[in-house]
């Protein structure tokens, strides 16, 4: 008989490694240690997984395909994947071992191992889950000079014709992201995030969570998040009907205490499987063609899932194990403890990472334009930053938030995945946010204490990293703004930096 071994992030019916299951196989799903610890998730992200998991595994049971499921208080569970096949093929007559490739490289290589340790034939399956494989990616990559995620998107957009017109795209244009960059509105009423409500094996996951993972990040309540396809799929419903309309108008916007805004709230569940990309996707198109929503929201949730999505993990793929190694920027300042704690008197940076706290959530833009923006002109070291995005979010996985990091907030890839930093001053923040207001430092104020510490982090960021980006064509009007400033400027602005570092090394409240 065959041991089919399902992964946390494969709760998907039509998974490779099911497709060809038999009465007698077993099918083997197992909360371990090595998985859940290997950096400390986020309380929530474990709850959503285990509980979404433990569903999975009873749905396969009540559909007739039983699932020896191993539960993290077990006490015969040896706390790691193979020490769990191991102990399977010892108490079945196991003649091969089959699973569908997993997500992350450290996984697969550790699989490449376990045939020569289970002394068993492993066959590992494709993940046909992606809209592009890994060796199509490759192929569309070949000999191209610069790799851009906007002409891959069109090649996608061609081959799963989606929104296209007979003789190009829709609307005449392939992107509308000049449309989607609107500041918050004052007086927008934003539609609450979907609430599932926890049922007894959510119960059960929250009070395992709660005692074996306490030292963990994150507030473990209160818990709402999807757990089964069923409920994704309302989740997703939600979406289109409440936010969709709004997401291309406000996909950049923040607003203080909206954690949620007109975002879709779905990648944990596109990330473990339980809703598909392209039903999704298509989902999205009929609600165009309805016309229930706008092409410029439609177009750029789509945007989102048939090209970014596909292109990070794309990257990942083809420069892994390289990628994970890189610092372009040569950044090394360790992660500032309010990272985790959220104590900042920055009010962008005390909102989002509260919200993180909360929710295992924040959107696209506090992510790269807050978070991202800081860790980027604050030169942090990519490793520990790739560590906490890697643990604090719900849809963390390391090939989607790997390329994400590295390439596009960090530029430690010195310029794969964007062609120049996403780095900003506190101007940017004021535009497309309200946080400002309330925050003890002023945007407009470029030197001294009250100064907000993006604005001279801006150009003190250029300034130590002038050798390395000032011949980047992309670059030459901010060089040149810089060139422009007297002596004294610069020297306000590196003194107001240093000050500031100092702060952070001596653990103040910045
Ligand atoms: P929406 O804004 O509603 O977008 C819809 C979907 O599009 C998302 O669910 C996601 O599947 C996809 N998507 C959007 N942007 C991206 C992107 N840049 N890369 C890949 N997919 C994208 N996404 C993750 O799924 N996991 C991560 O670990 C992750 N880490 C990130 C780290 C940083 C620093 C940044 C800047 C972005 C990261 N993203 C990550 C991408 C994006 O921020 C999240 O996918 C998104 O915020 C999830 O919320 P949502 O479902 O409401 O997305
Ligand atoms: C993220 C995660 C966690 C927290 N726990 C488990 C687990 O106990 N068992 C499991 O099979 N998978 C888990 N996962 C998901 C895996 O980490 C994921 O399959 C790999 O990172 C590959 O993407
Ligand atoms: Fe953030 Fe600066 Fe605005 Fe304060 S003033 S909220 S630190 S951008």
């Amino acid at each position: 008989m065959k041991l089919r071994l399902i992964l946390g992030d494969q709760l998907t019916m039509s998974l490779s490694s099911l497709n060809d299951a038999t009465d007698g196989d077993v099918l083997l799903m197992c909360e371990v240690r090595t998985e859940a610890t290997y950096v400390k998730h986020h309380k929530k992200k474990i709850v959503f997984l285990f509980s979404a998991m433990r569903h999975f595994a009873q749905l396969l049971s009540n559909q007739g395909t039983p699932v020896q499921y191993v539960k993290y208080d077990d006490p015969e569970n040896s706390g790691s994947l193979l020490g769990e096949v191991t102990r399977m093929a010892t108490q079945h007559d196991i003649s091969e071992v089959i699973v569908t490739a997993p997500a992350e490289h450290r996984l697969q290589v550790e699989m490449a191992l376990w045939s020569d340790a289970l002394g068993l034939p492993v066959t590992i399956r494709e993940d046909d889950r992606f809209l592009c494989s890994p060796a199509d990616f490759a192929a569309w990559a070949e000999g191209r000079k610069q790799l851009r995620m906007e002409y891959f998107y069109r090649d996608m957009r061609r081959k799963y014709s989606v929104l296209m017109d007979p003789d190009g795209p829709i609307g005449g244009q392939w992107n509308f992201d000049a449309e989607n960059r609107k500041p918050p509105a004052t007086g927008l009423t934003v539609p609450d995030t979907y609430h599932a409500p926890p049922d007894a094996i959510t119960q059960d996951v929250i009070a395992l969570v709660e005692t074996q993972f306490a030292d963990h990040f994150g507030d473990l309540l209160p818990f709402h998040f999807a757990v089964t396809r069923e409920q994704a799929f309302l989740a997703l419903d939600t979406f289109l009907t409440d936010r969709l309309p709004l997401f291309g108008d406000y996909q950049d916007a923040m607003i203080q205490d909206e954690p949620w805004m007109y975002h879709s709230h779905i990648g944990l569940y596109l990330n473990c499987g339980l809703l598909a990309p392209l039903e999704c996707i298509q989902r999205a198109e009929a609600a165009y063609h309805d016309g229930t929503a706008p092409l410029n929201a439609v177009e750029g949730f789509i945007r989102q899932i048939l090209g970014w999505r596909e292109y990070v993990r794309g990257i990942y793929w083809l420069k892994m194990p390289d990628y994970k190694a890189l610092n372009f920027l040569d950044a090394k300042r360790p992660l500032p403890a309010f990272y985790w704690t959220a104590d900042t008197q920055m009010n962008c940076m005390r909102q989002c990472i509260t919200e993180t706290k909360q929710n295992a959530y924040a959107h696209h833009i506090q992510r790269l334009m807050v978070l991202g923006n800081f860790a980027l002109i604050a030169g942090l070291d990519p490793d520990a930053v790739n560590e906490w995005y890697l643990l604090v979010y719900a849809d963390a996985y390391e090939w989607v938030e790997l390329p994400n990091v590295t390439g596009m907030v960090l530029f430690a890839d010195g310029g794969t995945m964007g062609s120049k930093p996403y780095a900003a001053s506190g101007t940017y923040i004021n535009k497309m946010s309200n946080y400002c207001g309330s925050c003890r430092y002023k945007p407009t104020v470029k030197n001294g204490p009250t100064a907000c510490p993006f604005n001279y982090l801006y150009w003190d960021f250029m300034d130590r990293n002038a050798a390395k980006l000032n011949r980047n064509p992309r670059m030459g009007m901010t060089y040149r703004t810089y060139a422009g400033m007297d002596d004294e400027k610069r020297a306000a602005i590196s003194d107001d930096a240093q000050r500031f570092f100092k702060a952070i090394d001596r653990g103040e409240n910045v």
